[in-house]
């Protein structure tokens, strides 16, 4: 399977984050994508930099606000104080509930938190390349479906799918598959489905396209009651206004088997087939995996070709995604027994 990477993925390099109160290393790292390319490589995929430019598409899936502020974030956080080249700026007060969203508060942190829903999503220097060539890569995927190709890869970092239209999250800067699906339609599909499978529910794209029905959006994840994101990816969020039915939530509970989640797949994989899409994309988070540090599902290495195979009998033009993995060492496997098992 032809495979999208960009060498810019490693200008995101944060040194940390914030896990039960300390600092610790990032789990999303640059070494995900190495591992990610050296496996490709190794099993002979044939691997290109982005050919398209995202920036038309861009605004059909962020707000032009959260765009600017992603964009100039760290020449705002260098016009504090030049000493923060060396300082990670993290959120830490949101905009909740009765508190005001329409306002853009002249301070940094508070600017912060405004385009925020946590403070996991460490920023570095070159955080807005990495994650532009990331759309950019999207949308090549798109250009290659839409000129016949039967599936692409993109090897993306920082992932995307907990990105919102004018917030990051959970990791992710800009909604890369929501981007996919936007490029898809603007090359004359009438109707794409997102398929995701990351541990963790995709809140960003859900809530993108929840009242929307040209775009489906499944996903199958850890249950928002025990597992982040926490406030979104529950059963009876089915979709509203025009979009309503076009939102399936198969949540699962921490510790599910591989046979389950597989029967939970088998009845994501019939309500994309039921809606009649032209496109798939795939929100590929390999964080089911069983040794993943973060996550909680009990997939096997093997488990993924299966995957593979059953994305394959979709028999839709498709691009997958990269999301989460946080086994670094194991991703590229992983990640590639998944092309193995679409082949
Ligand atoms: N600080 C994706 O898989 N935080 N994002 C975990 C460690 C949230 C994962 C706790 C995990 C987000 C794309
Ligand atoms: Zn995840």
């Amino acid at each position: 399977m032809l495979a999208i990477v960009s060498p810019s993925h490693a200008l995101h390099a944060p040194q940390h984050e914030f896990f039960r109160g300390e600092r610790v290393p990032c789990f999303e790292t640059p070494s995900r994508a190495e591992y990610v390319l050296a496996e490709l490589a190794a099993r002979g995929h044939e691997v290109r930099a982005p050919h398209v430019d995202s920036a038309d598409v861009l605004p059909r899936v962020h707000s032009a606000a959260y765009l600017h502020f992603l964009q100039t974030v760290w020449q705002q956080w260098l016009a504090i104080d030049p000493a923060n080249a060396s300082v990670q700026p993290f959120p830490s007060v949101w905009p909740v509930r009765t508190l005001r969203h329409d306002v853009e508060p002249d301070n940094f942190i508070a600017r912060l938190g405004l385009y925020s829903m946590d403070n996991g999503t460490p920023l570095a220097a070159g955080s807005w390349q990495a994650a532009k060539a990331g759309a950019d890569a999207a949308v090549s995927a798109a250009a290659l479906l839409s000129q016949g190709e039967r599936a692409v890869f993109c090897a993306t970092r920082p992932p995307g799918h907990h990105a919102g239209a004018d917030f990051m999250g959970g990791y992710c800067l800009l909604n890369n598959a929501a981007i996919a699906a936007e490029a898809l339609l603007a090359r004359g599909c009438q109707r794409v489905a997102v398929l995701d499978v990351d541990y963790h529910h995709g809140n960003g794209t859900q809530s993108i396209f929840y009242a929307r029905s040209d775009v489906l959006f499944v996903s199958i994840h850890g249950d928002p009651r025990t597992e982040y994101p926490f406030y979104l990816g529950h059963a009876d969020e089915t979709g509203s206004g025009e979009g309503a039915g076009f939102n399936l939530n198969l949540p699962l509970p921490a510790g599910t088997s591989a046979d389950r989640w597989f029967a939970a797949l088998e009845a994501a994989c019939q309500r994309v087939t039921a809606h009649g899409a032209d496109a798939l994309v795939v929100s590929l988070g390999l964080d089911t995996y069983a040794g993943d540090p973060i996550s909680k599902f009990a997939l096997q290495s093997p488990d993924f070709v299966r995957l593979g195979q059953r994305l394959h009998l979709l028999g839709l033009p498709t691009a997958l995604i990269l999301e989460g993995g946080y086994a670094a060492q194991e991703l590229g496997v992983n990640a590639a027994n998944v092309l193995s098992g679409f082949a």
